[in-house]
């Protein structure tokens, strides 16, 4: 007997034979918080009244897995409206980085800010993510870039679990940008993250993952590689932030180092792609970022497909680059700007930001012995997720099997 089954719906399972692994009269089962059944409703094994405790009957809509927003900034103090006005008067984010602002004004502004205040902002942004069916967020460090406020977004992005029904992966980013108090002493900086930042956060159980940002604004390929072994001490997984507004060969560097994704990717090249595609790192496009900063350079989409690079999308969420906490949004602009199709636009923000997380053997489809969360949509057909722009058709979002009230 199953806790609980649903009926008359269509499956996205996003593991099928075609893009969305399609199951039009479906029918999914769930025991004990995972999938215990899920197919063709005409192939349950017995009338569903006598094969579950409660039986959903939907009328229609379809159930997707529950999305991943598996890149995001979302822990951070105050915003950069005045930024935005800049660059639209011209100025770029490389020279507003260089002259003190751009991520260190967000740094400044999260080492003042109390740890209420960081979780009550993110649970503000974090509120429109959950209404679009998230259940599982990816939030980095890398705004406070000293010990203590590094530990502190950590603890924040550890404390939004209690406050909302969702699970956070944290990614400790000390590597984000090089602190005031060691300018020009990038190498200096490198040192303190890898000797004291990374292992103190470690100790307290506070980093599932690494990343760095790889840039000529921030840190070099062999910078980042010394952070990668660091990591590996402690073997956690890495990621790395590359090819985003220049090619230093940071996606190659990472893909070295096995990591799970390499983000943005704009100027990636063919080296790049060869060697995420030898590795199975992910290429996480961030569509928000790239349409934010008005950027004209589009990551390879057509070659990391040709050589079968996963591609995971994710908001970015953060004060300067990326203001988006709309996961559908992020799957249209995907569409639009960077030409995924629909059910790319799915796959990438379900299956492939499950293993962009080193998480798709528990979450990202819809099979039998994965976490059960999935969401009931009142749409006619899948691509209708990443066709709208400011409609949320979420119905209900089921989490461990269960209907939630989104806090
Ligand atoms: N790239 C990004 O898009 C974010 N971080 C990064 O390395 C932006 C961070 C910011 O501008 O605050
Ligand atoms: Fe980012």
């Amino acid at each position: 007997m199953w806790d609980s089954l649903w009926v008359d719906v269509g499956l996205a399972t996003l593991a099928g034979p075609d893009p969305y692994g399609r199951i039009e009269d479906g029918a999914i089962a769930v025991k004990d918080g995972r999938i215990a059944w899920v197919g063709a409703r005409e192939d349950l094994p017995g009338p569903a009244d006598s094969m579950a405790a409660i039986v959903h009957e939907l009328e229609g809509g379809w159930i997707t897995p529950a999305l991943i927003d598996c890149h995001t900034h979302i822990v951070h103090g105050g915003q950069r409206a005045g930024e935005f006005e800049k660059r639209l008067m011209g100025v770029s984010y490389a020279d507003i980085a260089r002259a003190g602002g751009g991520i260190l004004s967000t740094v400044t502004a999260t080492r003042a800010a109390t740890e209420a205040q960081l979780l009550d902002s993110a649970v503000r942004r974090l509120r429109p993510l959950l209404a679009e069916g998230v259940t599982v967020v990816e939030i980095k460090s890398g705004y406070g870039l000293d010990l203590d406020a590094e530990l502190k977004m950590l603890r924040v992005a550890r404390a939004l679990q209690e406050r909302l029904p969702i699970e956070v992966t944290t990614t400790f980013l000390g590597a984000h940008a090089v602190p005031p108090e060691w300018a020009r002493n990038a190498d200096g900086y490198m040192d303190f993250v890898c000797d004291e930042v990374l292992p103190a956060a470690v100790e307290q159980g506070l980093v599932d993952q690494v990343d760095a940002f790889c840039e000529t604004i921030a840190f070099s390929p062999a910078q980042v590689g010394r952070l990668f072994d660091a990591a590996a001490l402690f073997q956690l997984p890495v990621k790395i932030h590359a090819e985003q507004l220049s090619d230093l060969g940071g996606a190659a560097m990472a893909s070295e180092f096995g990591a799970l994704s390499a983000d943005h990717l704009e100027y990636l090249g063919t080296d790049g792609i060869e060697a995420m595609a030898e590795s199975g790192t992910v290429a996480v496009l961030l569509p928000g970022a790239f349409y934010m900063l008005h950027e004209t350079r589009k990551p390879p989409v057509a070659r990391l497909r040709q050589a079968g690079v996963p591609i995971a999308i994710a908001t970015d969420s953060n004060p300067g680059s990326s203001p988006v906490t709309s996961l559908l949004t992020t799957m249209n602009m995907a569409c639009v700007l960077f030409g995924l199709t629909p059910a790319e636009a799915l796959a990438g923000v379900t299956r492939n930001a499950a293993k962009a997380l080193g998480r798709l053997a528990d979450r990202g489809t819809l099979e039998v012995g994965k976490v059960a969360d999935f969401v009931h949509w009142s749409i006619d057909e899948p691509a209708e997720l990443a066709y709208r722009i400011g409609f949320n058709p979420c119905q209900t979002v089921i989490r461990n099997g269960v209907p939630t009230l989104l806090g």
